[in-house]
C-alpha cells in the first residue's frame, strides 16, 4: 500500500433517515435537524464527487437511525471487503444491508462472523504500511483477531492501538492525512502509536477537528475548527470545510459518512 491508503475510485454513502433523531449518542446535545443534515450531507457528497470519484448514495433506512453512518459497516481494501459485527445491537442488522452493495462492486468481500465477535469500522485506520485497530467499546479482541486473520491473507499487517477512555471509536481522534501522515489529538498521540508517523497535532480545545477525511487530493473537514484547519492548510493540504453540527450531536464526524475504495 502507498497512495492506496487516500486514493480511491469509489464512496459509498447513505442518506440520512427521518429516524435519525433516534441515532446513539453519548451525551444529548439536542435532537439532530434532519433538513440541516441533509444540507450538509449532500455538501459532502459533491467534495466526494469534486475529486473525480463515483459516489453511490444508497437511500435512507428508517429501521437503523445511525445508518448514515457507513464506515462502521465494513472495511475496504485493494484486495477485497470486510463486513463488520458492530458492537452495537442496534447497528448490527446495517452490516447485513451494506453486503449486497459491496459484493456486487468487488469480487472478494469476506465476514466478521464470531458470535462474539465484535468491531465496527470507524475503529480501524489503514495507513499507507499497516491496519491499525483500537479496541473500545464496539470493538473487542475476538473481532481484531478475526479481522488480523483476514487481512493477513491479503498481505496486510494489522497493529492493535489505544483508544483513549471515553471516546467512541479509534478514529474519533486521528485521520490519515496521506500514507504516513495523521492528524491526531495529543491525547490519543500521547499513548505512541504514530510513533515513526508524520503527526500533525489538532489545536487544543478543537478535538472535535481530529475526524476528517484524505479523499483523492481533497481533505473534507468539519467546518468550525479554523486554528487546526490552518495547520492543514500550511502543511500544504487542500481543505473543504463541510458543515457536521447534526452528525456531531450523535458522535459522528466526516470519516463516518462514506466507504471509501477502489474495488478489486
Ligand atoms: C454511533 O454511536 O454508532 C453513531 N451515533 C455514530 C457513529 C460514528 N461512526 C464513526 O465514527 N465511524
Amino acid at each position: 500500500m502507498t497512495d492506496a491508503s487516500f486514493r480511491f475510485t469509489h464512496a459509498v454513502t447513505r442518506q440520512p433517515a427521518e429516524s435519525i433523531t433516534a441515532g446513539l449518542r453519548a451525551v444529548d446535545t439536542g435532537a439532530p435537524d434532519l433538513a440541516v443534515m441533509q444540507a450538509h450531507h449532500a455538501a459532502y457528497v459533491a467534495a466526494l464527487r469534486a475529486t473525480g470519484a463515483t459516489v453511490i448514495e444508497l437511500p435512507p433506512l428508517g429501521a437503523y437511525p445511525d445508518s448514515v453512518f457507513v464506515e462502521d459497516t465494513a472495511l475496504c481494501l485493494p484486495q477485497g471487503a470486510v463486513i463488520m459485527r458492530p458492537g452495537a445491537p442496534s447497528r448490527l442488522g446495517e452490516a447485513a444491508e451494506m453486503a449486497p452493495v459491496l459484493e456486487a462492486l468487488y469480487t472478494t468481500v469476506r465476514r466478521i462472523e464470531g458470535a462474539e465477535s465484535f468491531i465496527e469500522g470507524g475503529d480501524i485506520l489503514v495507513t499507507g504500511r499497516e491496519v491499525l485497530v483500537g479496541r473500545s467499546a464496539r470493538t473487542n479482541a475476538a473481532g481484531i483477531a478475526e479481522l488480523a486473520a483476514i487481512v493477513a491473507d491479503w498481505g496486510h499487517s494489522l497493529r492493535e492501538v489505544f483508544t483513549p477512555p471515553g471516546v467512541l471509536h479509534f478514529k474519533t481522534d486521528c485521520s490519515l492525512m496521506d500514507a504516513e501522515t495523521v492528524l491526531s489529538t495529543d491525547r490519543l498521540a500521547a499513548s505512541g502509536c504514530f510513533a515513526g508517523y508524520r503527526v500533525i497535532a489538532v489545536a487544543e480545545g478543537e478535538e472535535a477537528a481530529a475526524n476528517a477525511i484524505r479523499f483523492n487530493d481533497a481533505v473534507l473537514f468539519p467546518a468550525g475548527f479554523p486554528r487546526t484547519r490552518d495547520r492543514l492548510v500550511e502543511a500544504g493540504f487542500a481543505v473543504t470545510e463541510i458543515g457536521n453540527s447534526e452528525c456531531a450531536k450523535l458522535d459522528g464526524g466526516m470519516s463516518c459518512l462514506s466507504l471509501r475504495f477502489s474495488p478489486g
